[in-house]
């Protein structure tokens, strides 16, 4: 009937809101390529995506430090404990087999071969066609990260660049100032997350432990954790058309995708069903494996979630649409999501792990460099450390590469060559990312269900005395 109808579209508005958005994008995007415009004018067309950008990296500070203090505070260190043990293993494992389905989809598929002269002959093109692209690496990874030798290296290459488009690294005055009013801080952007991660879990333990005395404290960061949120369920009502341009921009701003035949096709066909397997198939057998529960009603819950991710390639700029869609659609206790879902952000990167094992090896076989057994196991265990050390921001996977590379003496210079493709494979990894984070917390949440219990969600202390 009407009602039910009306009633279908004021449930599952956000998410109808979001797919039309991506879908508009798409089409406008394509819609507006011919016209060629100059990058000043994708810039200007881009900004209310920009603007979203920033909004949700606005938030990830205070949400991220909010959340996990108090997540934690509210269990007593037992229950957090085991709670974050099963977290650890959790990641642990799913990174595993995320680095493993990545060297085997490359070695089977072998998108490598053939000669890399002909390879860095067509990059040649679209590496100043990818300056763009090339940009926002600098933008967004040289100024919040320390990895300096990555920074020399590049340093002739980005001044090579700078130089061809000097006048688009000047963004439109008004529209910068606009962005301005709405504050990023930096400490998020960049590599610390990882230091407030740690800092706010010993905070939390502390003040869980302060029974009455730290009831201030504890109702403090509540209430801060719960303004947070309402902000960001009001931003949520503008996502839809940050995604929209988010995605219009970047396809107005995309290389022709008819030069990216060959060798570089291949690869980001490889890394495609790398991250399908892992995402579509892996995680959600997982989730079914443990929980008996249907990981497809899950998913579909974190449908919003999973497209910010792809318009924003930011985890972290995602954080506070995946902890709505978590709590609201997914009913997950907060008790877990304020627990696992920061860590997750920070450290637990399936997507970026797959992809950073199978470029390293893809780099290889463009090379004609045979690698032994012991250096596959060395870039599988390099490609974790990598992904856990990337930062949740667009393209940090491509920085972390370093280390990967040059644990088995690969040149990291060729990162070029797949800097062309990187901005479109960055979306989908990170959207894995945020699906792994995700059903995590999900199955963290059905193991611990036995602590949930005893624990009393207001006070935090364990009402079972054992
Ligand atoms: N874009 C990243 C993320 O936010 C990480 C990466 O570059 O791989 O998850």
């Amino acid at each position: 009937t009407k009602d039910d109808v009306k009633g279908f579209f004021t449930r599952n508005a956000f998410v109808i809101l979001t797919v039309a958005a991506v879908i508009i994008g798409i089409i406008l995007g394509f819609a507006l390529r011919p016209y060629n415009m100059s990058y000043r004018e994708i810039k200007f067309f881009s900004f209310p995506g920009e603007l979203l950008m920033r909004m949700l990296q606005m938030l990830v500070l205070p949400l991220l430090v909010s959340s996990l203090i108090t997540g934690i505070a509210a269990l007593d260190s037992r229950a957090s404990g085991k709670m974050g043990i099963r977290a650890v293993v959790y990641y642990t494992t799913t990174t595993i087999i995320a680095v493993f389905i990545g060297i085997v989809m490359v070695l089977i598929i072998h998108p490598g071969k053939g000669s890399k002269d002909e390879f860095s002959k067509q990059q040649q093109i679209e590496q100043v066609s990818a300056a763009d692209a090339f940009l926002d690496l600098i933008r967004y990874t040289f100024m919040h990260s320390d990895q300096t030798s990555f920074k020399t290296q590049y340093a002739k290459r980005v001044v090579h660049v700078t130089m061809t488009i000097n006048d688009t690294l000047v963004a439109p005055n008004s529209s910068q100032q606009i962005e301005e009013m709405i504050p990023v801080p930096g400490s998020v952007n960049g590599i610390n997350a990882l230091g407030l991660v740690v800092f706010s879990i010993c905070f939390g333990l502390i003040i869980g432990n302060m029974r009455e005395q730290g009831q201030p404290l504890r109702d403090f960061f509540d209430c801060l954790n719960e303004a947070i949120m309402r902000l960001v369920a009001i931003i949520m009502w503008y996502a839809p058309i940050g995604i929209l341009f988010l995605i219009a921009g970047k396809i107005v701003e995309m290389d022709d995708i008819s030069a990216m035949g060959g060798q570089l096709g291949m690869y980001t066909v490889t890394v495609i069903c790398g991250l399908l397997i892992h995402a579509i198939f892996v995680l959600p057998t997982l989730y079914f494996v443990i929980t008996r529960k249907n990981p497809f009603v899950f998913i579909s819950g974190l449908l919003q979630a999973l497209i910010t991710a792809l318009g924003t390639s930011s985890s972290s700029a995602t954080l506070p649409i995946t902890f709505k869609c978590l709590e609201e659609n997914n009913k997950v206790d907060k008790r877990v999501t304020r627990f696992v879902l920061p860590v997750g952000a920070t450290i637990n990167m399936d997507g970026t792990a797959l992809y950073e094992a199978l470029a390293a090896i893809f780099i290889a076989q463009v090379n004609d460099y045979q690698l032994n057994f012991g250096q596959i196991l060395t870039i599988s265990i390099t490609a974790t450390a990598a992904s856990i050390g990337a930062a949740g921001i667009p393209q940090a996977g491509l920085v972390t590469m370093v280390i990967v590379l040059t644990s088995v003496g690969l040149p990291t210079d060729d990162i070029t060559l797949i800097i062309a493709v990187d901005w479109f494979l960055d979306r989908l990894r990170t959207t894995t990312n945020v699906l792994g984070d995700s059903i995590g917390a999900g199955i963290v949440e059905h193991l611990s269900r036995h602590e949930l219990q005893n624990t009393d969600p207001e006070v935090g202390n364990s009402v079972v005395e054992e």
